[in-house]
């Protein structure tokens, strides 16, 4: 399948969705709650309707997922899964760590992801085997074959119930046995730091299908592994991911497990 008009129309629905959320800053932002600390800006509508109209006014039967309108359509074999904004409670706060994530699944595997880190300017995205790159140049994951030599990152959801105790003692147990776990904020940007290697892993367990729609795209592409905790293949309906270099994943997953 030639998926290069689906990515040119995808590439520029982020960039018009970024150029828009530059314009806004927390002096001027409208900020609701959807949870006790879960954030929803009209900054985050707005970003989607930007994205959904462009993509929408050149592919008209294609559906869509997104995080502010869930469910669009449902008859059509392609899915464009959206984040307008990951990382709204880094943005509304001002800071830099918050991305556009986009992504389309044919027949509920993904083909194509992109993720705009807005605050530095650089665009990420892949294509089904044709590599992953960003601003135009290839990434690849890191060679780090020792969980003790590796740099992982997590995340943690805003229900602050059991998976978060959990994955709160695993920060603490994977924290000792590697060189650090960060938790920056934004699972978009986190798993694109992993494919272009300045991670070697990163897992959650608590997420959304548009949080981490492009990345698993983007880190297949550039050579590493995206899966579910206990290693199936990873689909929109689940709420957890592992993701690594490839070569550390059982490591990290056996610390994860037991
Ligand atoms: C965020 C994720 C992050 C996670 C947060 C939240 P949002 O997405 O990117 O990894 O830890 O709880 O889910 O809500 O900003 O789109």
């Amino acid at each position: 399948m030639n998926l290069s008009k689906y990515l040119k129309v995808g590439i520029e629905a982020a960039e018009n969705a970024s150029d828009f959320i530059k314009t806004q800053n927390k002096e001027i932002l409208s900020i609701d709650f959807k949870g006790i600390s879960d954030l929803v800006t009209n900054a985050d509508i707005k970003s989607e309707q930007i994205i959904i109209d462009k993509i929408t006014k050149a592919f008209p039967s294609h559906r869509f997922l997104t995080e502010e309108s869930g469910l669009i359509s449902d008859n059509s074999d392609f899915c464009w899964v959206i984040d307008p904004i990951d990382g709204t409670t880094n943005f509304v706060h001002g800071y830099p760590f918050y991305s556009i994530s986009i992504s389309l699944f044919y027949e509920e595997l993904p083909v194509l992801g992109i993720v705009k880190h807005i605050s530095t300017d650089e665009i990420y995205y892949a294509t089904k085997s044709n590599g992953a790159f960003c601003n135009n140049k290839k990434i690849f994951v890191s060679k780090i074959n020792n969980l003790s030599k590796s740099l992982l990152a997590t995340g943690f959801g805003y229900k602050h119930e059991e998976i978060w105790e959990k994955n709160m003692i695993l920060h603490k147990k994977l924290t000792h046995l590697t060189q650090g776990v960060r938790r920056a904020g934004s699972a978009a940007l986190d798993l694109c730091h992993v494919a272009r290697g300045w991670l070697d892993g990163y897992w959650e367990l608590d997420l959304n299908a548009w949080d981490i729609g492009a990345g698993i795209i983007i880190i297949q592409e550039a050579g590493g592994l995206a899966t579910k905790v206990n290693g199936d293949e990873i689909t929109l309906d689940d709420r957890e991911i592992l993701s690594s270099n490839g070569i550390i994943h059982t490591q990290i997953q056996k610390n994860l497990i037991n």
